[in-house]
Protein backbone atom coordinates (compact mmCIF):
# COMPACT_ATOMS: atom_id res chain seq x y z
CA UNK A 1 0.00 0.00 0.00
CA UNK A 2 1.71 3.36 -0.84
CA UNK A 3 1.88 5.67 1.89
CA UNK A 4 -0.76 8.54 2.19
CA UNK A 5 0.84 11.80 1.54
CA UNK A 6 2.87 14.51 -0.49
CA UNK A 7 5.21 13.25 -2.86
CA UNK A 8 8.77 14.86 -3.58
CA UNK A 9 10.38 14.48 -6.69
CA UNK A 10 13.42 11.75 -6.56
CA UNK A 11 16.41 13.85 -6.12
CA UNK A 12 14.43 17.21 -4.08
CA UNK A 13 16.97 18.48 -1.51
CA UNK A 14 16.40 17.85 1.80
CA UNK A 15 18.53 19.87 3.69
CA UNK A 16 19.96 21.85 6.69
CA UNK A 17 21.41 25.62 6.86
CA UNK A 18 24.01 27.28 9.10
CA UNK A 19 26.41 30.27 8.99
CA UNK A 20 30.42 29.91 9.85
CA UNK A 21 29.67 32.70 12.67
CA UNK A 22 26.89 31.50 14.04
CA UNK A 23 27.88 28.20 14.72
CA UNK A 24 31.85 27.73 14.65
CA UNK A 25 33.35 29.50 17.35
CA UNK A 26 37.33 28.70 17.65
CA UNK A 27 37.57 32.96 16.64
CA UNK A 28 41.47 32.63 17.34
CA UNK A 29 42.95 29.40 16.20
CA UNK A 30 44.65 28.44 13.05
CA UNK A 31 45.64 32.07 11.64
CA UNK A 32 41.44 33.25 11.65
CA UNK A 33 41.38 36.88 10.98
CA UNK A 34 39.78 39.46 13.16
CA UNK A 35 35.71 39.56 11.43
CA UNK A 36 33.34 42.48 11.99
CA UNK A 37 31.43 40.68 14.67
CA UNK A 38 34.00 40.07 17.03
CA UNK A 39 34.37 43.29 17.08
CA UNK A 40 30.98 44.48 17.12
CA UNK A 41 30.05 41.34 19.77
CA UNK A 42 32.78 43.42 22.17
CA UNK A 43 30.54 46.49 21.94
CA UNK A 44 28.36 47.08 25.10
CA UNK A 45 24.79 46.63 24.98
CA UNK A 46 25.16 45.55 21.59
CA UNK A 47 24.30 41.52 22.06
CA UNK A 48 21.58 40.37 24.22
CA UNK A 49 22.99 39.34 27.61
CA UNK A 50 26.86 40.20 26.28
CA UNK A 51 27.07 36.78 24.45
CA UNK A 52 29.99 36.47 21.66
CA UNK A 53 30.09 33.98 18.89
CA UNK A 54 33.97 33.05 20.16
CA UNK A 55 32.88 29.62 21.17
CA UNK A 56 29.66 29.66 20.14
CA UNK A 57 28.34 25.85 19.20
CA UNK A 58 31.89 25.11 19.01
CA UNK A 59 31.52 23.45 15.36
CA UNK A 60 34.77 23.85 14.21
CA UNK A 61 36.35 21.38 16.49
CA UNK A 62 33.15 19.36 16.53
CA UNK A 63 33.26 19.08 12.46
CA UNK A 64 32.73 14.97 12.48
CA UNK A 65 29.97 14.94 14.84
CA UNK A 66 28.28 17.03 13.37
CA UNK A 67 28.37 15.59 9.77
CA UNK A 68 27.46 12.43 11.79
CA UNK A 69 24.51 14.19 12.89
CA UNK A 70 23.20 14.99 9.58
CA UNK A 71 23.88 11.62 8.37
CA UNK A 72 21.71 10.64 11.13
CA UNK A 73 18.74 13.36 10.54
CA UNK A 74 19.09 11.71 6.87
CA UNK A 75 19.48 14.87 4.99
CA UNK A 76 21.21 14.62 1.54
CA UNK A 77 21.82 18.68 1.32
CA UNK A 78 23.43 21.05 4.08
CA UNK A 79 24.28 24.62 3.57
CA UNK A 80 26.61 26.43 5.42
CA UNK A 81 29.50 29.49 5.12
CA UNK A 82 33.02 29.81 4.73
CA UNK A 83 34.76 32.58 7.17
CA UNK A 84 36.04 34.82 5.02
CA UNK A 85 38.82 35.86 8.19
CA UNK A 86 39.73 31.96 8.16
CA UNK A 87 40.89 31.79 4.79
CA UNK A 88 41.94 35.67 3.73
CA UNK A 89 42.72 36.57 7.58
CA UNK A 90 43.50 40.38 6.35
CA UNK A 91 40.86 40.48 3.79
CA UNK A 92 43.15 40.11 1.17
CA UNK A 93 46.27 38.80 -0.18
CA UNK A 94 47.33 36.20 2.08
CA UNK A 95 45.58 32.88 2.36
CA UNK A 96 45.76 30.38 5.34
CA UNK A 97 46.11 26.80 4.59
CA UNK A 98 44.82 26.04 7.88
CA UNK A 99 41.74 27.48 7.07
CA UNK A 100 41.00 26.13 3.69
CA UNK A 101 42.06 22.43 5.56
CA UNK A 102 39.43 23.19 7.65
CA UNK A 103 36.73 23.33 5.02
CA UNK A 104 38.36 20.45 2.76
CA UNK A 105 37.70 18.28 5.57
CA UNK A 106 34.34 19.46 6.26
CA UNK A 107 33.06 19.26 2.47
CA UNK A 108 34.66 15.68 2.03
CA UNK A 109 32.76 14.44 5.57
CA UNK A 110 29.62 15.91 3.98
CA UNK A 111 30.22 14.32 0.34
CA UNK A 112 31.21 11.11 2.31
CA UNK A 113 27.64 10.50 3.48
CA UNK A 114 26.02 11.98 0.38
CA UNK A 115 25.43 15.36 1.80
CA UNK A 116 25.32 17.92 -1.03
CA UNK A 117 27.17 20.94 0.31
CA UNK A 118 25.51 24.52 -0.82
CA UNK A 119 28.37 26.78 0.10
CA UNK A 120 27.82 30.41 1.44
CA UNK A 121 30.76 33.00 0.51
CA UNK A 122 29.19 35.81 2.80
CA UNK A 123 27.30 35.52 5.53
CA UNK A 124 28.03 38.41 7.75
CA UNK A 125 31.91 37.91 8.87
CA UNK A 126 33.52 40.67 6.72
CA UNK A 127 37.34 41.20 7.87
CA UNK A 128 37.42 43.70 10.15
CA UNK A 129 41.26 44.43 8.43
CA UNK A 130 38.44 45.07 5.44
CA UNK A 131 36.20 47.24 7.54
CA UNK A 132 39.35 49.59 8.24
CA UNK A 133 39.06 50.59 5.03
CA UNK A 134 35.10 51.41 4.73
CA UNK A 135 33.56 48.20 4.67
CA UNK A 136 30.93 47.29 2.01
CA UNK A 137 30.76 51.47 1.75
CA UNK A 138 33.89 51.01 0.23
CA UNK A 139 33.87 50.13 -4.01
CA UNK A 140 36.87 48.15 -3.34
CA UNK A 141 35.50 45.75 -1.05
CA UNK A 142 33.23 44.07 -4.02
CA UNK A 143 36.36 42.65 -5.95
CA UNK A 144 38.39 42.28 -2.95
CA UNK A 145 35.38 39.70 -2.33
CA UNK A 146 35.77 38.45 -5.93
CA UNK A 147 39.39 38.10 -5.21
CA UNK A 148 38.39 35.70 -1.84
CA UNK A 149 35.19 34.22 -4.17
CA UNK A 150 38.06 32.86 -6.71
CA UNK A 151 40.34 31.39 -4.01
CA UNK A 152 37.20 29.59 -2.91
CA UNK A 153 36.33 28.33 -6.53
CA UNK A 154 39.89 27.19 -6.69
CA UNK A 155 40.15 25.20 -3.48
CA UNK A 156 36.82 23.73 -3.16
CA UNK A 157 35.43 23.86 -7.01
CA UNK A 158 35.93 20.23 -7.79
CA UNK A 159 33.85 19.20 -5.07
CA UNK A 160 31.39 22.03 -4.53
CA UNK A 161 28.95 22.65 -7.47
CA UNK A 162 26.59 25.42 -5.84
CA UNK A 163 27.40 28.32 -4.35
CA UNK A 164 25.36 31.21 -2.50
CA UNK A 165 27.50 34.32 -2.92
CA UNK A 166 26.18 36.78 -0.54
CA UNK A 167 23.31 36.09 1.87
CA UNK A 168 20.46 38.50 2.40
CA UNK A 169 22.06 41.97 1.47
CA UNK A 170 19.13 43.58 2.33
CA UNK A 171 19.52 42.67 5.91
CA UNK A 172 23.14 43.47 5.84
CA UNK A 173 22.18 46.90 4.59
CA UNK A 174 19.34 47.88 7.02
CA UNK A 175 20.68 46.06 10.47
CA UNK A 176 24.32 46.66 9.49
CA UNK A 177 24.40 50.27 8.43
CA UNK A 178 20.86 51.75 8.64
CA UNK A 179 19.75 50.97 12.17
CA UNK A 180 23.11 49.91 13.82
CA UNK A 181 21.82 46.39 15.16
CA UNK A 182 24.04 44.47 13.42
CA UNK A 183 27.83 44.12 12.64
CA UNK A 184 29.52 46.83 11.86
CA UNK A 185 26.65 49.06 13.74
CA UNK A 186 26.37 52.05 11.73
CA UNK A 187 23.50 53.96 11.31
CA UNK A 188 23.54 55.82 8.23
CA UNK A 189 20.66 55.76 5.57
CA UNK A 190 22.86 56.69 2.32
CA UNK A 191 25.54 54.33 3.32
CA UNK A 192 22.88 51.86 3.32
CA UNK A 193 21.81 52.00 -0.02
CA UNK A 194 25.60 52.28 -0.83
CA UNK A 195 26.49 49.05 0.79
CA UNK A 196 23.17 47.09 -1.08
CA UNK A 197 24.83 48.25 -4.03
CA UNK A 198 28.14 47.11 -3.93
CA UNK A 199 27.19 43.64 -2.35
CA UNK A 200 25.38 43.21 -5.49
CA UNK A 201 27.97 44.46 -7.38
CA UNK A 202 30.19 41.77 -5.23
CA UNK A 203 27.73 38.91 -6.54
CA UNK A 204 28.42 40.05 -10.14
CA UNK A 205 31.86 40.24 -10.33
CA UNK A 206 32.47 36.78 -8.35
CA UNK A 207 29.77 34.86 -10.88
CA UNK A 208 32.06 36.36 -13.43
CA UNK A 209 35.20 34.82 -11.78
CA UNK A 210 33.31 31.68 -11.23
CA UNK A 211 32.02 31.69 -14.84
CA UNK A 212 35.69 32.09 -15.76
CA UNK A 213 36.59 28.67 -14.07
CA UNK A 214 35.34 27.15 -17.05
CA UNK A 215 33.31 24.68 -14.61
CA UNK A 216 29.81 24.43 -16.53
CA UNK A 217 28.13 22.84 -14.04
CA UNK A 218 28.90 25.63 -11.69
CA UNK A 219 26.09 27.39 -10.55
CA UNK A 220 25.94 30.62 -8.12
CA UNK A 221 22.60 32.91 -6.73
CA UNK A 222 22.09 34.90 -3.84
CA UNK A 223 20.13 33.98 -0.59
CA UNK A 224 17.75 36.69 -0.20
CA UNK A 225 15.29 37.67 2.63
CA UNK A 226 12.27 38.08 0.87
CA UNK A 227 9.10 39.08 2.51
CA UNK A 228 5.66 38.54 0.56
CA UNK A 229 3.47 41.96 1.17
CA UNK A 230 -0.65 42.07 2.20
CA UNK A 231 -2.18 45.61 2.20
CA UNK A 232 -3.17 46.28 5.72
CA UNK A 233 -6.63 46.81 3.94
CA UNK A 234 -6.68 45.05 0.92
CA UNK A 235 -9.93 46.75 0.04
CA UNK A 236 -8.03 50.26 0.22
CA UNK A 237 -5.88 51.51 -3.07
CA UNK A 238 -3.68 53.75 -1.11
CA UNK A 239 -3.19 50.18 1.66
CA UNK A 240 -2.69 48.18 -2.09
CA UNK A 241 0.28 51.12 -3.47
CA UNK A 242 2.09 50.92 0.25
CA UNK A 243 2.29 47.42 -0.14
CA UNK A 244 3.53 46.93 -3.75
CA UNK A 245 6.38 49.94 -2.81
CA UNK A 246 7.33 48.19 0.04
CA UNK A 247 8.11 45.28 -1.88
CA UNK A 248 10.03 47.24 -4.14
CA UNK A 249 12.62 48.36 -0.77
CA UNK A 250 12.79 44.76 0.32
CA UNK A 251 12.39 42.37 -2.74
CA UNK A 252 12.73 43.61 -6.55
CA UNK A 253 15.44 45.96 -5.43
CA UNK A 254 17.34 43.09 -5.04
CA UNK A 255 15.84 40.87 -7.65
CA UNK A 256 15.46 42.92 -10.28
CA UNK A 257 18.73 44.25 -11.03
CA UNK A 258 20.19 40.59 -10.71
CA UNK A 259 18.13 39.55 -13.55
CA UNK A 260 18.56 42.54 -15.60
CA UNK A 261 16.07 44.48 -15.23
CA UNK A 262 17.98 47.13 -13.44
CA UNK A 263 16.68 48.75 -10.28
CA UNK A 264 13.47 49.39 -10.12
CA UNK A 265 12.20 52.72 -11.28
CA UNK A 266 9.31 53.13 -8.03
CA UNK A 267 11.93 52.32 -5.22
CA UNK A 268 14.97 54.26 -7.20
CA UNK A 269 12.66 57.11 -6.81
CA UNK A 270 11.67 56.70 -3.17
CA UNK A 271 15.48 56.43 -2.36
CA UNK A 272 16.46 59.45 -4.54
CA UNK A 273 14.46 61.17 -2.51
CA UNK A 274 14.89 60.16 0.93
CA UNK A 275 18.98 60.26 0.60
CA UNK A 276 19.62 62.26 -3.15
CA UNK A 277 21.63 61.05 -5.77
CA UNK A 278 22.41 57.89 -6.15
CA UNK A 279 26.18 58.75 -7.60
CA UNK A 280 27.84 55.80 -6.35
CA UNK A 281 26.20 53.66 -8.98
CA UNK A 282 28.37 53.68 -11.66
CA UNK A 283 28.18 53.11 -15.69
CA UNK A 284 28.56 49.55 -16.35
CA UNK A 285 27.55 48.10 -12.76
CA UNK A 286 23.82 46.91 -14.17
CA UNK A 287 25.79 44.98 -16.62
CA UNK A 288 28.39 43.64 -13.57
CA UNK A 289 25.33 42.92 -10.96
CA UNK A 290 23.61 41.10 -13.84
CA UNK A 291 26.43 38.59 -14.78
CA UNK A 292 23.96 35.36 -13.89
CA UNK A 293 21.84 34.35 -11.27
CA UNK A 294 21.83 30.62 -11.61
CA UNK A 295 19.35 30.15 -8.72
CA UNK A 296 17.10 32.23 -6.50
CA UNK A 297 17.52 31.88 -2.63
CA UNK A 298 14.40 31.94 -0.75
CA UNK A 299 15.22 33.01 2.81
CA UNK A 300 11.97 33.08 3.81
CA UNK A 301 10.26 33.73 7.95
CA UNK A 302 7.66 35.53 8.04
CA UNK A 303 5.36 38.57 6.22
CA UNK A 304 4.71 41.99 6.30
CA UNK A 305 1.24 43.98 6.34
CA UNK A 306 1.86 47.11 5.18
CA UNK A 307 -0.57 50.44 5.37
CA UNK A 308 0.08 54.07 4.06
CA UNK A 309 -0.34 55.45 7.30
CA UNK A 310 2.65 58.16 8.24
CA UNK A 311 5.45 56.46 7.20
CA UNK A 312 8.56 54.52 8.75
CA UNK A 313 11.59 56.60 8.30
CA UNK A 314 11.52 58.49 5.16
CA UNK A 315 9.23 56.02 3.38
CA UNK A 316 5.70 56.64 2.43
CA UNK A 317 4.28 53.14 4.19
CA UNK A 318 3.86 51.77 7.40
CA UNK A 319 4.99 48.25 8.85
CA UNK A 320 1.82 46.73 10.91
CA UNK A 321 1.36 44.32 13.47
CA UNK A 322 0.14 41.68 11.95
CA UNK A 323 -3.56 40.19 12.93
CA UNK A 324 -3.91 38.80 16.47
CA UNK A 325 -5.74 35.44 15.13
CA UNK A 326 -2.61 34.03 13.30
CA UNK A 327 -0.34 32.13 15.15
CA UNK A 328 3.24 33.03 15.80
CA UNK A 329 6.82 31.37 17.22
CA UNK A 330 8.17 32.68 20.29
CA UNK A 331 9.70 35.75 18.65
CA UNK A 332 6.03 36.96 18.02
CA UNK A 333 6.57 36.50 14.16
CA UNK A 334 3.26 35.68 12.05
CA UNK A 335 3.49 31.91 10.93
CA UNK A 336 2.00 32.13 7.25
CA UNK A 337 2.73 29.34 5.00
CA UNK A 338 0.54 30.07 2.54
CA UNK A 339 2.72 33.17 1.57
CA UNK A 340 5.45 30.99 1.30
CA UNK A 341 3.46 29.29 -1.56
CA UNK A 342 2.61 32.24 -2.99
CA UNK A 343 6.11 33.67 -3.01
CA UNK A 344 7.45 30.77 -4.87
CA UNK A 345 4.95 30.98 -7.39
CA UNK A 346 5.53 34.30 -7.90
CA UNK A 347 9.30 34.24 -8.15
CA UNK A 348 8.60 31.80 -11.01
CA UNK A 349 5.85 34.22 -12.70
CA UNK A 350 8.50 36.93 -12.16
CA UNK A 351 11.74 35.87 -12.98
CA UNK A 352 10.69 32.49 -15.25
CA UNK A 353 13.15 29.08 -15.92
CA UNK A 354 15.52 30.36 -12.91
CA UNK A 355 15.59 27.37 -10.41
CA UNK A 356 14.15 28.09 -6.94
CA UNK A 357 15.74 26.62 -3.63
CA UNK A 358 14.63 27.44 -0.09
CA UNK A 359 17.91 28.73 1.09
CA UNK A 360 16.33 28.98 4.95
CA UNK A 361 12.91 28.79 6.91
CA UNK A 362 12.34 27.86 10.20
CA UNK A 363 11.06 29.46 13.41
CA UNK A 364 12.04 30.29 17.03
CA UNK A 365 10.64 27.84 19.78
CA UNK A 366 12.00 27.28 22.67
CA UNK A 367 11.38 24.25 23.95
CA UNK A 368 14.02 22.02 26.09
CA UNK A 369 14.54 18.99 27.01
CA UNK A 370 12.02 17.68 29.74
CA UNK A 371 12.76 15.43 32.30
CA UNK A 372 13.52 12.56 29.97
CA UNK A 373 16.29 14.51 28.57
CA UNK A 374 13.49 14.24 25.06
CA UNK A 375 12.81 17.98 23.18
CA UNK A 376 9.09 17.73 22.35
CA UNK A 377 8.65 20.11 19.95
CA UNK A 378 5.60 19.68 18.28
CA UNK A 379 4.86 22.97 17.02
CA UNK A 380 8.17 23.29 14.98
CA UNK A 381 7.14 19.63 13.95
CA UNK A 382 3.36 21.84 12.50
CA UNK A 383 5.56 24.42 11.38
CA UNK A 384 7.33 22.44 8.90
CA UNK A 385 5.02 20.16 7.86
CA UNK A 386 2.63 23.18 7.23
CA UNK A 387 5.91 25.06 4.95
CA UNK A 388 6.78 22.01 3.14
CA UNK A 389 3.00 21.33 2.40
CA UNK A 390 3.69 25.23 0.54
CA UNK A 391 6.45 24.33 -1.27
CA UNK A 392 4.50 20.91 -2.54
CA UNK A 393 1.86 23.01 -3.56
CA UNK A 394 4.05 25.69 -5.57
CA UNK A 395 5.59 22.99 -7.23
CA UNK A 396 2.42 21.13 -8.15
CA UNK A 397 1.58 25.10 -9.76
CA UNK A 398 5.22 24.69 -11.71
CA UNK A 399 7.30 26.53 -9.34
CA UNK A 400 11.10 24.89 -10.12
CA UNK A 401 11.59 24.61 -6.14
CA UNK A 402 15.36 22.21 -5.74
CA UNK A 403 15.36 22.19 -2.56
CA UNK A 404 14.18 23.38 1.18
CA UNK A 405 17.33 24.12 3.67
CA UNK A 406 16.02 24.32 7.20
CA UNK A 407 17.16 27.05 9.56
CA UNK A 408 18.92 25.83 11.31
CA UNK A 409 20.84 22.19 11.75
CA UNK A 410 21.49 23.30 15.39
CA UNK A 411 20.57 26.00 17.90
CA UNK A 412 23.10 28.51 17.69
CA UNK A 413 24.41 32.44 17.97
CA UNK A 414 21.33 34.44 16.43
CA UNK A 415 23.30 37.66 16.44
CA UNK A 416 21.91 40.95 18.53
CA UNK A 417 19.47 38.38 20.51
CA UNK A 418 22.98 36.11 21.48
CA UNK A 419 21.48 32.50 22.16
CA UNK A 420 18.24 32.71 23.96
CA UNK A 421 16.21 32.09 20.58
CA UNK A 422 16.15 28.40 19.57
CA UNK A 423 16.08 27.61 15.69
CA UNK A 424 17.60 23.99 15.52
CA UNK A 425 16.65 20.78 15.21
CA UNK A 426 19.36 19.71 17.29
CA UNK A 427 19.07 21.20 20.80
CA UNK A 428 22.98 22.23 21.80
CA UNK A 429 23.20 22.80 25.59
CA UNK A 430 25.08 25.47 26.08
CA UNK A 431 27.16 24.48 28.88
CA UNK A 432 28.16 21.12 27.98
CA UNK A 433 27.05 21.84 24.03
CA UNK A 434 25.53 18.34 24.30
CA UNK A 435 23.77 17.62 21.47
CA UNK A 436 19.82 16.20 21.21
CA UNK A 437 18.20 15.60 18.50
CA UNK A 438 14.64 16.93 19.08
CA UNK A 439 11.59 15.54 18.31
CA UNK A 440 11.08 17.95 14.79
CA UNK A 441 14.40 16.57 13.59
CA UNK A 442 13.23 13.03 14.33
CA UNK A 443 10.17 13.49 12.15
CA UNK A 444 12.32 15.85 9.66
CA UNK A 445 14.34 12.93 9.17
CA UNK A 446 11.53 10.86 8.26
CA UNK A 447 10.25 12.91 5.79
CA UNK A 448 13.73 13.26 4.49
CA UNK A 449 14.34 9.70 4.10
CA UNK A 450 10.99 8.97 2.38
CA UNK A 451 10.95 12.06 -0.24
CA UNK A 452 7.00 11.78 1.49
CA UNK A 453 5.16 14.28 3.76
CA UNK A 454 2.56 12.37 5.64
CA UNK A 455 -0.71 14.08 5.40
CA UNK A 456 -2.88 11.96 7.79
CA UNK A 457 -1.10 11.68 10.94
CA UNK A 458 -2.25 12.83 14.31
CA UNK A 459 -0.49 16.18 15.56
CA UNK A 460 -1.60 15.02 19.08
CA UNK A 461 2.20 13.56 19.29
CA UNK A 462 3.50 15.72 17.07
CA UNK A 463 3.67 13.43 14.36
CA UNK A 464 6.43 11.68 15.57
CA UNK A 465 4.25 8.49 16.57
CA UNK A 466 3.88 7.62 13.08
O1 LIG B 1 19.92 33.44 11.84
C1 LIG B 1 19.49 34.18 10.74
C2 LIG B 1 20.40 33.95 9.56
O2 LIG B 1 21.72 34.26 9.84
C3 LIG B 1 19.97 34.83 8.40
N1 LIG B 1 18.56 34.65 8.12
C4 LIG B 1 17.65 34.73 9.23
C5 LIG B 1 18.10 33.80 10.33
C6 LIG B 1 17.10 33.84 11.49
O3 LIG B 1 16.94 35.13 11.99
Amino acid sequence: MTTPGLYFPKGFRWGTSTSSYQVEGAVDVDGRGESIWDRFCRVPGAIDGGDTGDVSVDQYRRRADDTALMAELGTNAHRFSLAWPRILPDGDRRVEKRGLDHYDRFIDGLLERGIEPLVTLYHWDLPQALQERGGWRNRDTAQRFADYAAVCFDAFGDRVRDWVTINEPWIVGLLGHQLGLHAPGEKDLKGSVEVMHHLLLAHGLAVRELRATGRDDARAGIAYSLFPHTPDDPASPADRAASEASDGYVNRWFLDPVHGRGYPADMRAHWEQAVGELDFIRAGDLDTIATGSDFIGVNYYTRRIVSARAGDGPWPWKVEEGRPDVERTDLGWEIVPDDLESLLVRLHRDYPGVPLMVTENGAIYDDGRDAEGRVRDSRRIAFLRAHLAAVHRAMGAGAPVEGYYHWSLLDNFEWAMGYWPRFGLVHVDRETQRRTVKDSGRWYADVARSGVLPVSVSESDGGVGR
